[in-house]
């Protein structure tokens, strides 16, 4: 009979719940070892080699890219699997009707069976992590359990972790426990199960980031978002950006948009020449989850609990996102791009004009330009290190976060949304943002190009009931003295030829700046049905070449009969949260619909 692995036998830790915990899952997965991930450079540096010397990584060339790592995920496993994705509530009612659900013994279960013998002859690491800064009060800690030297790599990027987090979790059971195994990677029995009740995540037969970096959208959005209703505070799908004006005042706004959105450019946006030269700065806070608090002086206060950036690589290149790009030079591993074989280095499409002559595709094969066949994958990633960002924010590492003037919604739609436009209060920005509608992107696997429905861009994301959700921002307006103002921007509207009319990228700064004056300086607007929007002349459009006034002008219409017709598509929406719909949201539906028709 084999020997059963014991956590004990090399452990970093006195925990005995955390021990035991861990003891039941080798019990199950029956790994040849255990080893504790202590976050030490010397261990992650072996742990690179390995994963070389194994194939799961390519070292990239030391001159250009030091420290950067190739990696292939299967080909059957690219993307989010939202199909997959449980929240396994005791209450289905909790998990309510945008997530899939199934009773949490049933899951466990099922998972125990797929788990049995899931890491024979491979290594089960514990990943001690935290969301956000190691010691603070906000903090979240985990232990993710997994087979999977690509998740340790990439946690050891993607968030804080090893020994100081063990030490700061004590003989505590308040942490997040989180099993991942690869498995065989069969999509047919591929879970990523939630148990917010057990403050639990299980993960099996995926190695893709966003499926078994349990530390991202599995804890810091789906459990967290459950505990922030049940500790008063809220887990958000937002970057977080601050903004220097020449007067020398930072600002701070929080922006959700669905993914592919440009969320990871804005995040990292470049003022606009002039405005640079009249002393703008932008700093990045973060690009992906903002976790919002009151602060005793009653503003909201948002932090970043992330310590990387998982970014999607097509369409980065040194003018549409030069930050990005920048904090990819060195420490990040590539995921589904194409490798340059010339100067091992790697390519995907846009990052330069010219393809590579000689490459490889991202499933490894040679690949021919002329193929007509993409060399990257749509959703290739790049996992690097977020103090790389030449425009990190100071407060980046702040445990207390950056207080928010603004919050931002904000979608891809071609013609019903203006370029920008005001909610008239709290609870009508609520509004405006439970109705966000999107195209769907190759960041989720499925149809591309479908308009969707993804309220606050957390559909994918939030663990429990939307309606409660909805509820629960309600109950945080009443909370917060001074309330952020919220916005909606749609930079995406196209004219009747499908063009563009907006140039986006970093002239949104110009968007920005009239929202941040709204907030605190005070711009008039003008008053529509669904909100108010700028008077085009208050719109900063120098040395924009394509930009008129009356181009401003058509960006900023609000067309009376699509957005008739958009308010019948909300009511369609709405009906599926039955007796959870906030009965402030209902007010604010029929409230538009009566200022529409009138
Ligand atoms: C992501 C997303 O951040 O899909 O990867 O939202
Ligand atoms: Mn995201």
């Amino acid at each position: 009979m084999e020997r059963q692995v014991k956590s004990k036998e090399n452990a970093i830790t006195t925990n005995q719940y955390m021990l035991k915990w861990i003891d039941r899952v080798a019990k199950i997965c029956k790994p040849k070892q255990i080893v504790w991930i202590t976050g030490e450079q010397e261990q992650l540096e072996s742990l690179r080699k390995e994963a070389c010397e194994l194939g799961i990584f390519h070292k990239l060339n030391e001159e250009k890219l030091p420290d950067c790592y190739l990696h292939r995920s299967d080909p059957n496993d690219v993307a989010r699997v939202e199909g997959r994705t449980y929240i396994c509530s005791r209450k289905e009612e909790d998990a309510g009707p945008t997530n899939n659900w199934m009773e949490p013994k049933e899951m466990y279960e099922k998972l125990e069976n797929l788990y049995d013998g899931s890491m024979k002859d491979r290594e089960m690491y514990i990943i001690p992590f935290s969301m956000s800064i190691v010691g603070s009060p906000f903090s979240k800690y985990g232990i993710e359990i997994t087979d999977s030297l690509y998740v340790v790599l990439s946690m050891a990027i993607m968030t804080r972790i090893g020994k100081p987090v063990l030490e700061a979790i004590g003989d505590s059971k308040e942490f997040t426990k989180g099993v991942h195994s690869k498995a065989g990677l069969d999509p047919e029995k591929r879970y990523i199960a939630h148990f917010p009740e057990d403050n639990a995540i299980m993960s099996i037969n995926s190695g893709y980031g966003g499926n078994v970096l349990l530390g991202k959208k599995c804890l810091a959005l789906r459990i967290a978002s459950y505990l922030g209703r049940r500790d008063g505070w809220m887990a958000e799908h937002m970057l977080i950006l601050g903004i220097e004006n020449p007067k020398g005042e930072v600002r701070y706004v929080a922006a959700a948009f669905p993914s592919a959105c440009g969320k990871t450019n804005l995040a990292m946006l470049i003022p606009p020449k002039h405005f640079v030269r009249s002393g703008w700065k932008t700093y990045c806070v973060g690009d992906d989850i903002a976790w919002l608090r009151v602060g005793e002086d009653g503003r909201l206060w948002a932090s970043n609990p992330e310590y990387g950036f998982f970014g999607v690589a097509p369409g980065t290149n040194e003018k549409s996102n030069y930050n990005a790009l920048a904090s990819t030079k060195k420490n990040t591993i590539f995921t589904n791009v194409a490798l340059d074989r010339d100067d091992n280095t790697v390519w995907w499409e846009g990052l330069t004009k010219e393809p590579p002559k000689n490459a490889l595709n991202w499933k490894g094969e040679p690949w021919d330009p002329a193929s007509g066949e993409k060399a990257a994958h749509p959703n290739s990633r790049f996992t690097a290190p977020a103090e790389n960002c030449p425009c990190i924010s100071t407060e980046f590492n702040s445990a207390k976060g950056v207080p928010i003037s603004a919050i931002i919604f904000g979608g891809r739609r071609a013609k019903t949304a203006p370029l920008v436009y005001q909610s008239r209060d709290w609870n009508h920005g609520v509004f405006v943002g439970s109705i966000m509608a999107s195209e769907t992107t190759a960041a989720i696997t499925g149809e591309t190009g479908v308009v969707r429905r993804d309220p606050m861009a957390m559909l994918p994301f939030c663990g429990y009931h939307m309606g409660d959700y909805w509820q629960h921002w309600i109950d945080m307006g009443r909370k917060i003295e001074h309330k952020p103002k919220i916005f909606n921007v749609n930079w995406f509207r196209t004219d009747d030829e499908g063009k563009f009319i907006w140039p986006g990228f970093g002239d949104n700064l110009r968007i920005l700046e009239w929202i941040l004056i709204r907030c605190h300086d005070g711009f008039d607007a003008v008053e529509t049905p669904i909100g108010n929007v700028p008077y085009p002349e208050d719109i900063d459009i120098d040395n924009l070449e394509d930009v008129t006034i009356d181009t401003l002008k058509e960006l900023l219409k609000v067309d009376e009969k699509l957005w008739k017709e958009e308010m019948e598509g909300v009511r369609e929406f709405y009906k599926k949260f039955g007796k959870k719909l906030p009965d402030k949201l209902a007010a604010e539906l029929d409230a538009t619909e009566k200022r529409l028709n009138q």
